[in-house]
C-alpha cells in the first residue's frame, strides 16, 4: 500500500498528509543525492563551515537542509521549521495560515558519509499554539515531546525507508526504486520487549555515571545458559540506523552526558523526542536517564540531553 492511502485510511488530516507528501518528495531528492555520493556531484567532504553546534557541516548536510526546507515552504501546511543547520526558526510568511510546525535534522549522522554508512533525516510536527494567520512565537517550537502530531526518519542505507507515527502505532515502508513510491511493508512494528544488543560508544566509559557504568558491565557478565554471551554492542555511530535495527530486532541505545558533551551530545527538539515518539508507539521507550523524554519542556531551539531508548525490558533495566 503507498503512503497516501495508507494515510487517508487512518483519517488523516488532509493537511498533515501534505506535509508527509513533502517530506516524501525531499527525501527523494536527498536519496538520489546520498546514492551518488562521490559520482560527479561534489558533496563529499566538509563545507568548511560550521552549523550553530560548532559541527563541521557536511555538504550533504546542507544539500539536504535546502531539499526539505524548499519542499516545506511549497507545501503551504507549514507556517515555519527549526533544523539543526539553521541557528535560528525559520517563519514561512506565505504559509501562516498553516496549522503545524516541523523540526528536523536533515541530515543525522553525516559524517559517515564519507564511508558509505547508512544516515538519516529525523522529523517532528507539532500543531503550531499561537494564532493561524499570525507570525510564529518562541513557543510554538518549544512543546513537550508528548504534544508531537507525528514523528519519523527516513533511513537511506541499503535499502531507503521511511518510519513515522501519528501516534497510533509506528510504521515502516520502504521505497520502491522502480515506481519511486514508499510501500507499506510493516504495519504496527513492536520493539521486541527484550533484547541482545547495546549501543553504546564505550570510549566514553569512564564519563558513564555509576548506572550506567553498572549497567554495561552487566551487559558484559551476563551469560546465557549455554554459558554464551547474553548481549552484543553494536554501534554504528548513525542514531537512525542502531535505532532502526534495534526496534526490529530487540535492543538499546544510550548517549549518556559525557566530559566532551556534558549536557548530553544529541538534541531534544529533533533527534530524541521524534526517536522517543517512534519508540513509544511501538512498545519501546525513551528517557534522559530520570524522566520520559516527552515530558521534558523545552527552554532552547538546539538543546540537549542525555538520551536512552529501546525495549522496555532493557530500558527498565539500565534505568532501575
Ligand atoms: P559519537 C551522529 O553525529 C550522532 O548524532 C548520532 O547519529 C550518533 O549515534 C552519534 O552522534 C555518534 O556520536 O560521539 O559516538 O561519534
Amino acid at each position: 500500500m503507498e503512503l497516501k492511502k495508507f494515510l487517508e485510511d487512518k483519517g488523516t488530516e488532509s493537511a498533515l498528509i501534505e506535509v508527509f507528501k513533502a517530506i516524501e518528495d525531499a527525501s527523494k531528492v536527498v536519496q538520489s543525492e546520498v546514492s551518488r555520493a562521490g559520482l560527479g556531484a561534489d558533496i563529499y567532504g566538509a563545507k568548511g563551515s560550521e552549523n550553530i553546534q560548532g559541527e563541521e557541516q557536511q555538504k550533504l548536510d546542507v544539500y539536504a537542509d535546502e531539499c526539505f526546507i524548499k519542499e516545506f515552504r511549497a507545501c503551504g501546511q507549514l507556517a515555519g521549521l527549526a533544523s539543526e543547520e539553521q541557528d535560528d526558526a525559520l517563519q514561512f510568511d506565505e504559509s501562516l495560515n498553516g496549522e503545524y510546525v516541523i523540526m528536523i535534522d536533515p541530515l543525522d549522522g553525516s559524517s559517515n558519509i564519507d564511508v558509505n554508512v547508512a544516515i538519516g533525516t529525523i522529523f517532528a510536527v507539532y500543531k503550531r499554539v499561537s494564532e493561524k494567520g499570525s507570525g510564529l512565537e518562541e513557543g510554538d517550537f518549544l512543546q513537550a515531546g508528548k504534544h508531537q502530531i507525528a514523528a519519523g526518519y527516513v533511513n537511506y542505507s541499503v535499502s531507503t525507508q521511511l518510519v513515522f507515527s501519528t501516534g497510533s502505532g509506528t510504521h515502516i515502508f520502504t521505497l520502491d526504486p522502480n515506481s519511486g513510491e514508499y510501500r507499506l511493508i510493516n504495519e504496527n512494528v513492536k520493539f521486541p520487549a527484550d533484547g541482545k544488543v547495546y549501543s553504546i560508544n564505550e570510549v566514553n566509559l569512564d564519563d558513564f555515571d555509576d548506572n550506567l557504568k553498572r549497567y554495561a558491565q552487566i551487559c558484559k557478565d551476563k551469560r546465557k545458559a549455554d554459558g554464551k554471551r547474553m548481549y552484543t554492542g553494536r554501534y554504528i555511530g548513525s542514531l537512525v540506523a542502531d535505532f532502526h535495527r534495534n526496534i526490529l530486532k530487540g535492543g538499546i541505545y544510550v548517549y549518556p552526558a559525557t566530559v566532551d558533551s556534558p549536557k548530553g551530545k544529541l538534541r531534544l527538539l529533533y533527534e530524541c523526542n521524534p526517536m522517543s515518539f517512534l519508540a513509544v508507539n511501538a512498545g519501546g521507550k525513551g528517557s534522559d536517564g530520570t524522566q520520559d523524554i516527552l515530558e521534558i519542556e523545552p527552554t532552547e531551539l538546539h538543546q540537549r540531553c542525555p538520551f536512552y531508548v529501546g525495549s522496555p525490558v532493557m530500558m527498565d533495566e539500565a534505568l532501575s
